[in-house]
């Protein structure tokens, strides 16, 4: 009886795979919560604190999304009666329910030392750093809110600062120059629903999987890219800007410029992020320092774009470098490709004398 032979396959692969690159396949199996547990192993000192409060954004994230997709069937669209938040503008129910959602995922977490939304006139102080708070979360819940009811995306913002020890038990240690950010995010719920973030080391994005319930990988140390040819700005209140802007509109209109604005700071940013161009919100006559807030929707957004190559300013200044005075102060916006971000700064910084050189024609779209 001869003996049967069993040939052994090749081995598969022993190599570990590098959980940091993205996989184009249907198995994407590197979640945020692998990109976090993975990126905290280069550093021998992280005790893990960070990764949980990403951990717990991911899940207010993917829980605010999911109240959004199907808040026409559980009527929670339209204003909450007659409540204004702190700005005196009015509050959506979903505004409240991101809100709370926000509170409940991060307030859990023992090493959040204070947390502050755009929805609450003060911050929420949990603990101090002796009693091991580390970090000062501060968010938008649900930027773009006034859009909701006619499917526009809308999004949550996020910014990360450590509880700093140094500073005088006076001073509000959630007021620090955007510069000292750890991280910053947003989740955008679109036509889908995605998760972009920098620790400080790029910009990568992920997209919620809803029927694995996670985040995965889509693209990593994303650029803005440049030489393109495309602003995005509320016009109708162009009689109200300085007319530095004023002049810079007249400059895109006669150079074959495209217009995008959609009204939602994070799907504008967002574009702008994968597409280039620059968006804007500069001063007008109703907000004369501009309307977007400084602490969560333009430092942090103002990093990711940073981080992704691009710059961004307040009027000829780095919003990055402001120091805040306030938690609901407000500031003007031009962030973007460098090269268009420049083009506007100059308009600004050369009054209305002086106009640019046209740009030159873009290369092929970069795709992510
Ligand atoms: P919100 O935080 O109350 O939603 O307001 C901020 C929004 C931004 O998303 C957007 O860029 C801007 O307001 C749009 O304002 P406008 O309608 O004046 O163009
Ligand atoms: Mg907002």
């Amino acid at each position: 009886m001869s003996e049967s032979v069993v040939t052994l396959k090749k081995p598969v692969e022993l190599m570990a795979p590098d959980p940091l690159q993205p996989r184009f396949t249907r198995d994407n199996l590197t979640t945020l919560q692998t990109h976090i547990l993975a990126e905290e192993q280069r550093y021998p000192e992280a005790t893990g604190d960070f990764s949980w409060i990403l951990s717990s954004i991911s899940l207010a994230g993917k829980t605010i999304s999911n109240k959004v997709r199907r808040a026409r069937i559980e009527d929670v669209l339209g204003s909450h009666g007659d409540d204004t938040n702190v700005h005196g503008e009015v509050q959506q129910k979903l505004d409240i329910i991101a809100n709370e959602i926000l509170i409940r995922c991060l307030g859990d977490r023992a090493n959040v030392a204070v947390l502050a939304s755009e929805e609450g006139e003060n911050p929420i102080v949990l603990r101090d750093r002796a009693e091991g708070g580390r970090y000062c979360v501060l968010f938008d819940p649900l930027d773009g809110s006034s859009n909701l009811d006619y499917c526009v995306g809308v999004g949550t913002i996020f910014s990360v600062f450590r509880n700093d020890r140094m500073k005088p038990r006076d001073v509000p240690h959630y007021l620090q120059p955007g510069f000292r950010q750890v991280a910053a995010g947003y989740m955008l719920y679109g036509s889908s629903s995605i998760f972009v973030l920098t620790t400080g080391h790029g910009v990568d994005m992920f997209v919620l999987d809803q029927s694995i319930g996670s985040y995965v990988l889509v693209s990593t140390k994303i650029q803005v890219p440049s030489s393109t040819k495309i602003y995005s700005v509320n016009e109708a209140y162009a009689k109200q800007f300085p007319p530095e802007y004023q002049e810079y509109l007249r400059y895109v209109h006669e150079n074959d410029y495209s217009s995008r604005y959609i009204g939602s700071m994070v799907a504008d940013v967002h574009r702008t992020l994968l597409m280039g161009g620059v968006f804007l919100y500069p001063p007008t006559e109703k907000h004369a320092a501009g309307k977007l807030r400084l602490m969560y929707e333009a430092n942090p957004m103002a990093m990711i774009i940073e981080q992704a190559g691009g710059t961004a300013f307040a009027g000829t200044d780095r919003i990055l470098d402001i120091k805040p005075t306030a938690l609901h102060q407000r500031t003007s916006v031009i962030m973007g490709s460098a090269d268009e971000v420049e083009n506007v700064t100059r308009h600004l910084s050369s009054g209305t004398s002086e106009t640019p050189e046209p740009r030159k024609p873009r290369p092929p779209k970069e795709r992510y």
